[in-house]
């Protein structure tokens, strides 16, 4: 297998998830910055790589594969080793949900076009941006911890990290620039606490990462 390119922005929190999976699964790949801040990501040259015009984007066997819940998955079957699924139909769709309830309720709404659009297009104040911001995370939140307390132990799911906990960390990262008390939910906490002990966490945190000029 020829190294695998992951284009991708430090603080992109969906290429944070692709990282910690890379990085769970022991995958060695080369990192190239598609500057967020400078609209990279909308340039043609990204655009013919992944049309939706969003990191992050992986080159691996041959493949361009994009939306980092479907990277992961991709990732989890071509690398056995660690599942980041339970095996059971039933404990897999308990994982898939709380990872969805990050991937697809909480971050989207908080994507940097969102905030572009309700700044440049519709005129919003960046105070009033950073309540949206916080707004979202603080309704997802609380649905989260109790959808994951009963069956958590060192991470979401039992303790070993799975799906979950690769979405958990880069939300939470994300919750912390803005701000949002975390006090209230204890096992999403510890959940983190043990996830960033691991040195494959570690590796993909956004303070490790080559950061563009
Ligand atoms: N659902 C996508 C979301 C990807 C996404 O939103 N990426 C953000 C960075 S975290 C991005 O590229 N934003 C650029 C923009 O909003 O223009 C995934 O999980 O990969």
């Amino acid at each position: 297998m020829s190294r695998p390119i992951l284009y991708e922005y430090w603080r992109s929190s969906a290429a944070y998830r692709v990282r910690i999976a890379l990085h769970l699964k022991g995958v060695d790949y080369e990192s190239r910055q598609v500057d967020l801040r400078e609209d990279e990501q909308k340039s043609a040259e990204f655009l013919a790589l992944n049309p939706q015009g969003l990191v992050p984007l992986l080159e691996i066997d041959g493949l361009r594969l994009s939306q980092s819940v479907a990277i992961v998955g991709y990732l989890d079957m071509r690398f056995p080793n660690q599942p980041l699924v339970p095996a059971s139909a039933e404990a897999r769709a308990h994982v898939v949900a709380m990872a969805m309830t990050i991937a697809c309720d909480i971050h989207p709404l908080n994507n940097l076009r969102v905030l572009k659009y309700l700044k440049n297009n519709l005129g919003h104040s960046q105070e009033e941006i950073d309540r949206w911001y916080a707004h979202w995370i603080t309704e997802g939140l609380p649905a989260l911890e109790a959808m994951a307390a009963p069956r958590a132990g060192k991470f979401l799911f039992g303790d070993g990290p799975t799906g979950a906990d690769i979405c958990l960390v880069p939300q939470l990262y994300n919750a912390r620039r803005y701000n949002v008390p975390l006090d209230a939910y204890p096992t999403l906490l510890r959940a983190e606490e043990n996830a960033n002990k691991m040195e494959a966490f570690a590796a993909a945190h956004p303070d490790r990462q080559e950061m563009p000029a």
